[in-house]
């Protein structure tokens, strides 16, 4: 059956009126990687390998294979990735409904603010003062934060000092406001992770992940170009790999946007 919207989609999208914007990072083996206190294990970096390259061992062909954790560049955080949110039965990569993988979003953006505080917290008061301008958070709706920190040279893009890294993200408050009075459907960042670089601090520790994913939310981390979003009415595809029993996975993020 012959949809009018999908088709008003298809033939915008044609003429160049809907655009198609990539919100992902290169993945290689120069990607940036979280680094966790010396206490704990670390994620291992991309790797590729050839399988051959019109040779011997595939004259005609071309392929590699690669290796990395699954929370590498820009990355998809499911439920099941934090204790809290350990015992979702839709909330591993391979369980989650595809329908939720399709979801309009929300950019604030605190360019300004994490410029000038490398530690800046976006809190629900800030959240608020956006709605009045733009309009209310729906349920089922990604919260995009824009710091524009994806435009950031590597070193000071983990910005890293001794007494670990200092990167902005959001407060416990916002993120109890996003999950209990908005029904988000999850929180997205430019950042190598949802939380914040002095998050191991906050109370509860690292409360992006302890909170979104304690309420069966999902994370976006290492996203580049929301700089290119209006603030509202961009639709994004954001669909892990469907690793069976997988915590996340790298992942092509694809907004679709007036
Ligand atoms: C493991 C432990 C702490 C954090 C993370 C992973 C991430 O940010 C991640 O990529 O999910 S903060
Ligand atoms: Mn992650």
């Amino acid at each position: 059956m012959k949809n009018s919207t999908l088709t008003n989609l298809v033939n915008e999208m044609a003429a160049g009126s809907i655009r198609v914007v990539d919100l992902t990072v290169p993945l290689s083996a120069d990607t940036p990687i979280i680094g966790l206190p010396e206490e704990f294990k670390q994620s291992p970096a991309f790797k590729m390998e050839k399988i051959s390259h019109f040779d011997k061992d595939g004259p005609a062909w071309y392929w590699n294979s690669f290796s990395c954790g699954e929370h590498t560049g820009t990355h998809f955080d499911a439920p099941a990735h934090w204790v809290t949110g350990q015992n979702y039965k839709d909330g591993c990569t391979d369980t989650i409904p595809p329908a939720k993988l399709v979801a309009a979003a929300n950019v604030i953006d605190v360019s300004k603010e994490a410029a000038e505080n490398p530690d800046y917290l976006l809190s629900s008061a800030k959240i608020e003062e956006w709605e009045k301008e733009h309009g209310k958070i729906e349920a089922g709706t990604w919260v995009l934060m824009r710091t524009d920190w994806s435009k950031r040279s590597t070193k000071d893009f983990l910005n890293y000092a001794e007494d670990g890294p200092h990167t902005p993200g959001p407060s416990v408050e916002c993120m109890e406001f996003l999950a209990k009075e908005r029904d988000i459907l999850g929180f997205g960042v430019e950042t190598i992770g949802t939380d914040a670089g002095q998050a191991f601090a906050f109370d509860p520790a690292f409360p992006a992940h302890h909170l979104m994913h304690g309420n069966n939310k999902f994370g976006l981390a290492s996203l580049t170009n929301l700089d290119q979003l209006p603030p509202k009415g961009a639709l994004i595809v954001a669909a892990p790999l469907k690793i069976v029993q997988g915590s996340g996975s790298p992942l092509r993020v694809i907004a679709i946007t007036a």
